[in-house]
This record gives structure tokens, C-alpha cells and sequence, in this order.
């Protein structure tokens, strides 16, 4: 490669680093153009991205049909604040809810606007709805969570890499085992001030760790025994990642036209982001039912680009394409594959200890510690190959391609996969 095109790498890392906040440390290739399953640097290279932005180009990069969505609405009208209505919003509300079965959306940005959104919700709840006495509120949630990174929600946060010195933190969480129903009842059972259950589906950052089988359900059947709101957040694994269009969907798959959500799963509060999409643009959401939503009214809750046309012109798009190209569908038969495929890889290496997951939300676990480089060097040998992914942790690599992959070509990252690997030397 001549020494002016890699200069172009070169200079935009240089760029970021005198003139960016270091608050990442990004793998070093520079991307500017993307493409579906595929991804390019700015000297032209190739990659398949085994990332999707943290399963937020479920629908590949630049789905035609959103970007237009995207650039018709940008043309007409972008934002209004929701001191006025717009003429999108209404329709994006009456989708999104037809579409996940509930009677209210309440439309924010980021996956972390959300989660905060449905914090408050379910504080707010548990005062009018549950009679907690006023700042009583608890809402339980699990070790090792990962749910934004606000000031509250670091301070539930297990991270201290992400929640240190950033105090005095937010009280009123109540931090259990992921996984673990025991605990989830005891909790339940001696404290009456618990007004919620937040929990991923799926722990993504953790290391994408699911949870046992049925898991979900009982935790929900104790919600309901205790009186306590089941809230499920659903920013990674949602918007058909795991193989279902929620992976609080459970085995159904939307194939009964009359499905109102999984009833045994079926979140009080369900929090939406990244997909929801398509990663053009920012998109998040809180979904219940008028029960709960009803806790908020004019004036108590809000942001600026809350609900704007042209989120809202995207996120009927994002939603339409998932359903048109059938990408739960999709997601879960690849997933399957890929499984299997790195599975048996499993059996011969000493390298790679596990291939865990659902739909096309994977990880593999390196033989090494956390603290180690090990996934770290992997992805750096994997970017040679062609093939970009970031580890969780220093021995766990994140395998989340775009929904969009043919069989064809995740069988091709599967060999490439193995390939690096089995040629890495530590
Ligand atoms: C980063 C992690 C993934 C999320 C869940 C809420 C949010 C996220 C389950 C907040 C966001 C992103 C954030 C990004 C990296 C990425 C991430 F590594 F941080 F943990 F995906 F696993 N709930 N996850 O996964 O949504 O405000 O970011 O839109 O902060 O480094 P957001």
C-alpha cells in the first residue's frame, strides 16, 4: 500500500487523539463506508463486521429503504421539539405498538435515555400504583449488568472501570446474582418497596451469558407474585438478534397472527434502542401498557429529540425490514450454524474453551485470564483476516454480525474464524 494511502489511517487516528476525549480505545483501522455485512477502511480494505455498533445495524449498513426513509424525511421536516405535534410520530407510536403488542410508546434517543426513562416509570408506579412511600423506591437488578452510562445507572453498575469516581451515586437499586431466582424471591419476599426487575434477556458486555432455560419466565411469575414490574431491556438483544423478534419473545415466533407477546415472558416494561434504527440514527423507546404509562403526564417527562420525524420516519423502516427480510428468522438459523460450526472447532482447540449464545448474538471464551490481551490480540489478527470483532473482556470475543448475512457468507467468517485462531500464537 503506498505510504500516502496509509497516511489516510494514519491521520484520522492522530486527529482523534489530539483533538478527542480518550474515552475509548478503539481497535486501529479507520472505517468509512459500509455496506450490508461489510465495512471498508479508508485505504479500501474489505472487512465483514462481526459487530453491527453493539447489534445496532441489525439491518446491515445503510439498508437502502432506511436510508431513504432517512434522507426523505431529513428533506421535509427534521425537528419540531414536542412543543408541537408532527406527522410522523403518531404513525411511528401506532407501529411500534401493533408491533411489540402494547398501548403506549414513549419515544427517547439513546438506549441509556431509556433505561432512565423506565427507571422513573417504575419509580413513579411503584408511588401511585403500589403505595411505596414517597423515596422508597427500589428496583432490583443483577450483577454485571450493562445498561448505559448515565450517573444512575453506573451506580447499579458492577463496572468499576465505568462507575468509579463518579459520585455520590444514585440510591435505590438493589443488586442481585444474574441467573438466580433464589435470590430474585428473597429480595422480593422481605422488601415491600420493590417496585421493579430490571434485567437483560441476555448480558451482553458480561460476556453474552444466557440465562438457564425458563429463566425468564419464573422471573417474571415472581414479578407478578410480588407485585413488582418485570422490565426487560431489550437495547442489544432486541429488534430480532437473538432469533426472535425480542428474545423476551421465547419460543414463539410471531408466526400466530393473534400473538400479543409471550404472556409467561411478556415484560410490564419493555426498553428499546440501537435496531430499533437500524443504526441510521438515534432511536429509543420505553413500550407498556396504559396501567403504567398513564404514571406519566404533560410535563413530567421529555427531551428535545424525543419522538422527531426523522427517528420516527427511520424506526418504521428499521421495524418494516426487519419483518419484510424475515431477520429473526434469519438470525436464529445462522445462529444455530454458527454454533455448530465453532462448537466442533471447540472440541479440537485448546485456545477456545466455549462458543455460547442465541440467534446472532455470540461470544467465544479464550483460555486466559480477563486481564489478559489475549481477545484483544485475536481481533487485531481477526482485522488482518478481514474480519472485525472487539472482545468483552480480555479473554471473551462478541461474534454479532448484521442479520442481514447470508449462509454463504457467515460460513465464510466461520472459516476465517478458525483459520486465525488456529494459526494464533500467544
Ligand atoms: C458503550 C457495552 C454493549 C446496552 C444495553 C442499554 C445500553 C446498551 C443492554 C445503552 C449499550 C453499548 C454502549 C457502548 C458499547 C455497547 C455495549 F459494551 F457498553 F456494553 F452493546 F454491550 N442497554 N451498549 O448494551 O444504550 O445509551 O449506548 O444507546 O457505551 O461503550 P446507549
Amino acid at each position: 500500500m503506498a505510504v500516502l494511502e496509509q497516511l489516510a489511517s494514519k491521520h484520522a487516528i492522530e486527529l482523534e487523539e489530539k483533538h478527542g476525549a480518550h474515552n475509548y480505545h478503539p481497535l486501529p483501522v479507520v472505517l468509512s463506508r459500509g455496506e450490508g455485512v461489510f465495512v471498508w477502511d479508508v485505504e479500501g480494505k474489505k472487512y465483514y463486521d462481526f459487530l453491527s455498533a453493539y447489534s445496532a445495524v441489525n439491518q446491515g449498513h445503510c439498508h437502502p429503504k432506511i436510508v431513504s426513509a432517512l434522507t426523505e424525511q431529513a428533506r421535509n421536516l427534521t425537528l419540531t421539539s414536542r412543543a408541537f405535534y408532527n406527522d410522523m410520530l403518531g404513525k411511528f407510536e401506532k407501529y411500534a405498538t401493533s408491533t411489540f403488542h402494547y398501548d403506549k410508546l414513549l419515544p427517547m434517543n439513546t438506549g441509556a435515555e431509556a433505561v432512565e426513562t423506565a427507571v422513573k416509570i417504575c419509580r413513579r408506579w411503584g408511588y401511585q400504583k403500589k403505595g411505596i412511600p414517597a423515596n422508597q423506591a427500589k428496583i432490583v437488578v443483577c450483577e454485571n449488568n450493562f445498561h448505559g452510562r448515565t450517573t444512575t445507572i453506573v451506580s447499579f453498575s458492577s463496572d468499576q472501570v465505568a462507575r468509579s469516581n463518579y459520585g455520590p451515586y444514585t440510591e435505590g437499586f438493589i443488586k442481585i446474582e444474574y441467573d438466580n431466582l433464589h435470590a430474585l424471591e428473597q429480595v422480593l419476599k422481605d422488601d415491600a418497596h420493590v417496585a421493579g426487575f430490571l434485567v437483560e434477556p441476555i448480558q451482553g458486555e458480561a460476556g453474552v451469558y444466557v440465562p438457564s432455560e425458563g429463566y425468564l419466565k419464573a422471573a417474571k411469575a415472581l414479578c407478578v407474585k410480588y407485585n413488582v414490574l418485570f422490565i426487560a431491556d431489550e437495547v442489544q438483544t432486541g429488534i430480532a438478534r437473538t432469533g426472535r423478534l425480542l428474545a423476551t419473545c421465547g419460543n414463539c415466533t410471531c408466526e400466530d397472527k393473534h400473538c400479543s407477546g409471550n404472556p409467561e415472558v411478556k415484560p410490564d416494561i419493555l426498553i428499546l434502542g440501537k435496531a430499533l434504527s437500524g443504526g441510521a440514527y438515534p432511536v429509543s423507546g420505553v413500550l407498556a401498557n396504559d396501567s403504567i404509562m398513564e404514571v406519566i403526564t404533560p410535563g413530567s417527562h421529555g427531551s428535545t429529540f424525543g419522538g422527531n420525524p426523522i427517528g420516527a420516519a427511520v424506526g418504521i423502516a428499521a421495524l418494516e425490514v426487519i419483518k419484510e427480510e424475515k431477520l429473526a428468522q434469519n438470525a436464529d438459523e445462522l445462529g444455530r450454524l454458527f454454533r455448530k460450526e465453532l462448537g466442533k472447532f471447540v472440541e479440537t482447540s485448546d485456545l477456545v474453551v466455549k462458543v455460547r449464545g442465541k440467534g446472532l448474538l455470540n461470544a467465544i471464551v479464550i483460555n486466559d485470564t480477563e486481564e489478559s490481551s489475549t481477545a484483544w490480540d485475536i481481533c487485531m489478527a481477526l482485522k488482518e483476516n478481514g474480519l472485525l470483532a472487539k472482545p468483552t473482556h480480555g479473554n471473551i470475543i462478541r461474534f454479532a454480525p448484521p442479520l442481514v448475512m447470508t449462509k454463504e457468507q457467515l460460513l465464510d467468517c466461520v472459516s476465517i474464524i478458525i483459520k486465525t485462531i488456529s494459526e494464533f500464537k500467544k
